[in-house]
Order: C-alpha cells, then sequence, then structure tokens
C-alpha cells in the first residue's frame, strides 16, 4: 500500500520513516497484528519497551506465574500447523513456557525483522491534512504510518501505589508485573507482600517455600479455586489434536471464548443437597470452570449465595486458625472480582511462618528502613513484593501522548471514561485501531481468542480501504455513543458491576468508575463485529481523499474474519448471552 520508501528489515526508523502501520507492543497482540498485516501485504513496523516478545508474559515473571485457562486453549488458534507443532506440557503452562511460546511464533513467522525492542512509543500524532498517524518513540524514532495499532496489552501498566518513606526501605520492592528477569531469590527472608489479587495468590506459596518469614498485607479477601494442574496426560492431547479445529469452535461459541463443561440450569431450582453434589463436583474439576456449576450465578445474587457460602466453607476446612480462615473469606459476591485459581493458596496460612495482616480498616501507613507500618505496629521485613495489580484496561493509553482530531487528547476524550465503538476505535482518533480495547470483550473473554478476532477483524478493514480507495475510517459518535451506552446497560445485567474491582477501574485512586470489558459474551459480541462488516462498515465512516466513500460501500471482502463468520450455537449460550441480548442490540 505504501508509495513511499518503507521501512526495511533490521534498520532503525530514522527520521521520519514510512510504514503502512505501526503496531504498539509485541506481545500476543502485536505478534499476530505484524503476522497479519505482512499477510495482507501491509509494510509493519513494532516498538516494544521490553527487549523480547511476550508482553504480560514478558513482564510477569513472578514465582508462580502461569495462565489459568488451559493451555490448549490459551494459545494461537491461527494456524492447524502451530497448533500440531507446539506441545504444552502441563493443563496450565508456566510462565517460561508461554513466554517461549511467544518467541517461538516470533521465530516461525519471522516477526522479530519488524520489531525495534527497548523502544517505548511516547507520542501519536494523527495530522489530520495528510491523514497519518505521526508516532515518536524514546529513542528518538520518527514513523510515519497510514494506520497504528494499539497492541498495549489490557494489564500491562503496573500499579504502583504511592506508599510514603517507600525510599527509606532499605530492603528490595519488587512488583509482581516487573518482575526481574533474573529471578529472585527469598531463601531466609523475611518478606511482606502486599496484595490478595490473583498474583499474589499463585506467587505467595512459592514465596513461602524459601522465605523464612511471610507476611501479607490484605485489603480484600479473594476467592480461588484450586487449579488442580498437572502435566498433560498425552492421550488427552492426542485426542485434542485428533479434531483440534472442532475445540476452537466450542470455545468460540463461548461467552467466554473457551470451552468447559457449562450447566445452563438455575442454582435455586436444585434442592441444597443437589447443589452441594454439583458443587463438590465442580470443585472437584477445578479452576475458572467452577463458575459453570450453574446458568445464574453471575445474574441472580440469592443463586450466588450458595456458591458462595460454599466456597467460603471450603476456605474454613482448610485453614487451620479460625481467625486467619474469617479474614480470609470474602463477603462479596462469588465471580466479582476476577476469579483467582491457585495451588495451595489457603494451605500456605497453616505455615507457622506465614501471618495475615487485615489492612482492610487500618490501612498501610508507611514503609520505614524496617520494614511497614500498619496500626502504630512495624513489621520487620527484608524484602516487599507488591502485587498490587495493574492501571486496567486504559493505563498502557495513559502513558503514551495519543493526539487525534483537533489536538485532542485520548486521555481527555477518556477522562470519565473510555469511549469506544465495539471496543476497536474511538471518534476523532481515525485510524488507530485498540487491540481488546475498552468496550470489546477482552478481558471477559479468552484473550488469545479476543485478539485473533480482533485483528482479523482490523487488517480487513485495512485491506477493504485499500479496495475502495479509503484514506481514513473513523466511528461515528452516534454509534459509539449507543455503544458505549450498550456496554454500560448490559454490565448492570451481571452481578459483577457490583464490587470495586478493576474491571470498574476501582481499584486505583482517582480514576473514573466505569464498567469497561463488553460483558455481553463474546459470540454475541463477534456476531455484532460481523454484522457492521458485512453492512460495509456500518457505524463507521470512511473516507477517500476527496470525501466519503461510505455511501454505496460494497460489503467488502471477507478474508481474515472468514473464520470468525460461524452460526451462533445457541445450545451453549449462557445466560450472560441471553441477558445481553434482552437489552436491544444497537
Ligand atoms: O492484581 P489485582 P493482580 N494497599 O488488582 C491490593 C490477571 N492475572 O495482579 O482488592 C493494600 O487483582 C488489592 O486490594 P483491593 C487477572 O485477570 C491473571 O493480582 O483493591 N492493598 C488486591 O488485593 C487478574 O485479575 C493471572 O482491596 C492494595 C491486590 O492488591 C489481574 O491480572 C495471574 C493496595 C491487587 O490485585 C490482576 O491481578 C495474575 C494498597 N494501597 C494476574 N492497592 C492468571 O492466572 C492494591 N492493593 C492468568
Amino acid at each position: 500500500m505504501s508509495t513511499q520508501s518503507p521501512i526495511t528489515a533490521n534498520t532503525r526508523p530514522s527520521p521520519t520513516a514510512t510504514a503502512d502501520a505501526v503496531v504498539v507492543g509485541a506481545g500476543f497482540g502485536g505478534l499476530y497484528a505484524l503476522h497479519c498485516l505482512r499477510q495482507m501485504g501491509f509494510s509493519a513496523v513494532c516498538f516494544e519497551a521490553g527487549d523480547g516478545v511476550g508482553g504480560t508474559w514478558y513482564w510477569n515473571r513472578y514465582p508462580g506465574a502461569r495462565c489459568d485457562v488451559e493451555s490448549l486453549q490459551y494459545s494461537y488458534s491461527f494456524s492447524e500447523e502451530l497448533d500440531q507443532e507446539w506441545n504444552w506440557t502441563e493443563k496450565y503452562a508456566p510462565q517460561p513456557e508461554i513466554l517461549a511460546y511467544a518467541n517461538h511464533v516470533a521465530d516461525r513467522f519471522d516477526l522479530r525483522r519488524d520489531i525495534r525492542f527497548e523502544t517505548r512509543v511516547t507520542t501519536a500524532t494523527f495530522d489530520e491534512k495528510r491523514a497519518l498517524w505521526v508516532v515518536e518513540t524514546d529513542r528518538g524514532d520518527r514513523v510515519e504510518a497510514r494506520f497504528c495499532l494499539m497492541a498495549v496489552g489490557c494489564l500491562s501498566s503496573a500499579n504502583k501505589p504511592p506508599f510514603a518513606g517507600m525510599e527509606d526501605f532499605k530492603g528490595a520492592i519488587y512488583h509482581t508485573g516487573e518482575w526481574p528477569k533474573e529471578g529472585v531469590d527469598f531463601t531466609g527472608l523475611r518478606v511482606g507482600v502486599i496484595g490478595t489479587g490473583s498474583s499474589a495468590i499463585q506467587s505467595i506459596p512459592l514465596i513461602a517455600e524459601q522465605a523464612s518469614a511471610l507476611t501479607v498485607f490484605q485489603r480484600t479477601p479473594n476467592y480461588s479455586v484450586p487449579a488442580y494442574n498437572a502435566p498433560h496426560d498425552p492421550d488427552h492431547v492426542a485426542k485434542v489434536k485428533a479434531d483440534y479445529p472442532a475445540l476452537r469452535a466450542r470455545a468460540r461459541s463461548r461467552p467466554t471464548g473457551f470451552y468447559f463443561p457449562f450447566n445452563a440450569k438455575p442454582a435455586l431450582e436444585a434442592t441444597p443437597d443437589e447443589r452441594q453434589r454439583q458443587y463438590e463436583e465442580f470443585w472437584a474439576k477445578g479452576g475458572l470452570p467452577f463458575l459453570g456449576a450453574y446458568g445464574d450465578l453471575l445474574f441472580n445474587k440469592e443463586a450466588n449465595d450458595t456458591i458462595a457460602d460454599f466456597a467460603r466453607d471450603k476456605i474454613r476446612s482448610i485453614v487451620k486458625d479460625p481467625a486467619t480462615a474469617e479474614l480470609l473469606c470474602p463477603e462479596n459476591v462469588f465471580g466479582c472480582k476476577r476469579l483467582c485459581v491457585d495451588t495451595d493458596y489457603f494451605a500456605t496460612y497453616n505455615k507457622p511462618h506465614v501471618k495475615l495482616v487485615d489492612v482492610s480498616k487500618t490501612p498501610i501507613e508507611r514503609f520505614t528502613e524496617e520494614g511497614l507500618v500498619v496500626d502504630g505496629k512495624t513489621y520487620p521485613l527484608d524484602a516487599v513484593v507488591c502485587a498490587t495489580g495493574f492501571a486496567a484496561m486504559t493505563g498502557s493509553y495513559d502513558r503514551m501522548r495519543i493526539v487525534g482530531r483537533g489536538g485532542l487528547t485520548l486521555a481527555e476524550k477518556w477522562k470519565a471514561g473510555p469511549r469506544t465503538f465495539l471496543g476497536l476505535a474511538s471518534a476523532g482518533f481515525p485510524n488507530l485501531f485498540l487491540i481488546t480495547g475498552p468496550g470489546s470483550p477482552s478481558v471477559l473473554a479468552s484473550m488469545i481468542q479476543a485478539i485473533e478476532q480482533h485483528v482479523d477483524w482490523m487488517v480487513d478493514l485495512m485491506a477493504h480501504m485499500r479496495d475502495v480507495g479509503a484514506r481514513t475510517f473513523e466511528p461515528r459518535v452516534a454509534d459509539e455513543d449507543d455503544w458505549v451506552d450498550h456496554v454500560n446497560e448490559v454490565s448492570q445485567v451481571s452481578l459483577r458491576s457490583t464490587c470495586s474491582s478493576w474491571y470498574v477501574g476501582a481499584n486505583v485512586p482517582g480514576r473514573p468508575r466505569v464498567f469497561m470489558p463488553y460483558i455481553g459474551g463474546f459470540p454475541v459480541y463477534v456476531q455484532k463485529c460481523n454484522e457492521v462488516m458485512d453492512k460495509g462498515y456500518e457505524g463507521f465512516v470512511l473516507e477517500g481523499g476527496d470525501g466519503p466513500v461510505t455511501a454505496g460501500n460494497a460489503a467488502p471482502e471477507v478474508r481474515l474474519t472468514k473464520r470468525w463468520h460461524v452460526p451462533l450455537d445457541m445450545d451453549v449460550i449462557s445466560p450472560a448471552m441471553l441477558a445481553a441480548r434482552k437489552v436491544p442490540v444497537v
């Protein structure tokens, strides 16, 4: 597409290099974007702050980090050959294996030559006259490109609460989301962990194995289900590989974008004994599928109380000290905050050198030279791990200055909460794609499936624009407004909107409280994207050099998106989707 000299392999773009597209981030989104862009004949350059590929899985190297969607599904689905040749060793792959997979993909598809590592994008400015994005980096690069694809991740900007006195502390302070590459040896150290979300719950049992004393500072307890992780049974893997596309198709038809046994019946129709048996059976399977025990658990508070009671009883049955057990029992809706999956998390509190400190009513006061102070008491520590999460969904955008039409920055536009059409793009920012952006299923779906569906759709739009001679695309404000309303409305159907989670930005003081991901269900969302595409990108304005090309848009040739044009399987649609469909889809 490019008419000026494109960026060539292994050269650093120098003053005003030109490409069809700039990709920001070389995680799973960026890698797949590069692959598809190249496949469709577009030139691209990708900037990545780290010195390697993998994104989230590059940065989150803390002990115990692993996926909690089964590895056989937590992987790209675009290449049957890739599916066949890669061997996941465990049910839930550990971080090093996922990172090795990302590296394998980068090599197998020869993606590295278009990636500039250790380079952070600082600004992206839309030049309205020339309809080009001008992207600048902290290493002095300046690239002009027709399109900019943000592959910046949903959980990539670490939340680092500014505790008083941090600079006085003599020991080391780590953040789980920015873990040192060389690892950390806690042997013989007194370690403090701040936070009890997924990262803490995965790392605490392993840190406890090394530390001489471990103190966990908990503000809000979390529900967690045992992973029952294990090496893969070769027969199971062979069975999946014998018909991998069937598993992928089943996964795509699920609200979560991954497949697991799901019982659509309502919990309250069962007797207490039946429910107990059902919960035991699903608990024994372990992991996130526990939420599939009944169909209404995230929609009916009374139903949810039954699973919450069951989970609290499990905690009490594991943790021997009753006071500690009570502190670990969450009061909120089960599954309202992101459900955690663990290996021996609760049992770790039975170890004599592990202590839990409640900071819900008396917050951490400060760091001192020696450790942390809570309620006037000093806890002496040699190292502190902040497992304090992320400025989710929009945090990575905030780290860049993104300037759209009329000099408006994305941060200003999103001050009261992100505004997008389908989580794909935002009005006022032409030719800017948001991979798994706010307003799309993203973190509520299996991330890699969500990424693939977005990238396929985006690159197909770029190809269509090339076909019809359009220079820019941009959502219409009215369609964006309707979508934002729809995202909010659907979120009210779910109990997930009822607590202070990172889904609503509540974990970081000062952020607007808006339910950011689209909770209507992955297949409903995919269908909506397909409809928009099939109607010639309804809801978007496409302009050529001489004016709109929207009118009379032919339905585009569906290339990459073809595989998402599949009929909805109504048998496996969960109440999440049914509830969403009660709310008129715009
Ligand atoms: O972060 P979190 P995370 N003082 O925000 C506490 C994904 N993930 O990194 O709940 C004291 O969940 C905070 O307390 P509260 C997954 O989607 C996946 O653990 O805000 N405490 C909370 O306990 C997950 O949901 C995997 O009251 C403070 C904790 O820090 C998401 O990433 C593994 C505090 C932060 O928990 C984020 O998980 C890991 C303060 N000032 C992560 N500030 C997989 O298994 C915050 N906290 C795939």
